[in-house]
């Protein structure tokens, strides 16, 4: 087994080459921006399958989005905690959504404007049909903080 050297958590087994192929031609193609949506009547149809990512703010949600897409600035990623601050729709090809949540947690943010954020992810979250995997992204400095351990 291998593990993480700083954590010592243990890793995932590499992938077989068929599979880690397909996740290479996966982000390989076109990505765009679609929308940030500020409102469940602005999510775009559901049509295709997609994956969300979730977290603290300031974890790495909008980062990764970029790293794994291998393009530098398609997600607007910052220092500030709170950047994101709309649902960010990405279209992989025409086949699947990435989705770019805000986060929670200690956003610099108004407190109601934070308070509309999080019952919109909620909503969504909780409704949207073809919402297929929600990653929760989790920094093991804040791992055990209130806002990331409850549901
Ligand atoms: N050290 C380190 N820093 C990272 C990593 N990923 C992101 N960062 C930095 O963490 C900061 C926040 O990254 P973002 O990707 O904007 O975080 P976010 O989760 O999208 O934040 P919000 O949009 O505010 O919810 C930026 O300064 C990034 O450069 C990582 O893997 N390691
Ligand atoms: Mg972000």
């Amino acid at each position: 087994m291998r593990w993480c050297c700083e954590s010592l958590l243990p890793l995932a087994p590499e992938p077989e080459h068929e599979a880690s192929e397909k996740g290479r031609l996966l982000f390989a193609g076109p990505v765009d921006f679609v929308k940030g949506v500020v409102a469940m009547n602005g999510l775009p149809p559901a049509d295709r399958p997609e994956v969300c990512f979730a977290g603290r703010s300031n974890v790495g949600k909008s980062s990764l989005i970029n790293a794994l897409t291998g393009r530098n600035g398609l997600a607007r990623a910052s220092n500030t905690p709170g950047r994101t601050q709309e649902i960010n729709y990405f279209a992989l090809g025409e086949h699947s959504y990435m989705v770019d949540l805000p986060g929670y947690g200690f956003a610099k943010a108004p407190v109601a404007v934070v308070a509309k954020w999080q019952a919109l992810l909620k909503n969504y979250l909780a409704g949207r049909p073809t919402l297929r995997r929600a990653f929760a992204l989790i920094d093991r400095a804040t791992a055990s903080k209130r806002s990331t351990t409850r549901s």
